[in-house]
């Protein structure tokens, strides 16, 4: 079992940050969930364009509020506390945030680390990046 709390990733290795967004990674390749599970804070006022080509993600907002547009021309959705999306399609999409969103996103195939976007808006396949070092803690991991 797998016990993690936000204050353990605060700071950490599994606290990644971009000019939009911070993202704290309970849960990553590395874990062998087959997932990987963020907490991430989308800051207010940002436009972020994202392209997951390499991986589906589900996102369930639990704090703030903006929008999403599926690129280049998809209705705009409003999101709110207890609004989910899912990218099955890999869909290009643009994320407004008019208050800090704070957002629980799920990523299959898992991230295996420090992933940011690249200039496509895109994370790395996994086949580019290593596995990550498996747990190593025992408190981590017991
Ligand atoms: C909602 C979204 O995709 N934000 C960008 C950060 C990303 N989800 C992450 O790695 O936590």
């Amino acid at each position: 079992m797998i016990v993690r709390s936000l204050g353990d990733l605060i700071g950490s290795d599994r606290h990644t940050r971009a000019e939009n967004w911070e993202s704290r990674r309970f849960l990553l390749a590395k874990d062998g969930m087959g997932f990987s599970m963020h907490d991430t804070l989308i800051y207010a006022g940002t436009e972020t364009v994202m392209w997951y080509k390499h991986h589906l993600e589900a996102v369930y907002c639990i704090e703030g509020s903006g929008e999403i547009q599926v690129l280049p021309d998809g209705p705009v959705r409003a999101i709110r506390a207890g609004t989910l999306y899912a990218l099955d399609g890999h869909e290009r999409h643009r994320l407004r945030a008019h208050e800090t969103m704070r957002m629980i996103c799920v990523f299959n195939p898992p991230c295996r680390g420090n992933e940011v976007h690249g200039p496509d808006g895109a994370y790395p396949p996994p086949s580019d990046l290593p596995e990550g070092e498996p747990p190593q803690s025992p408190v981590d991991r017991a």
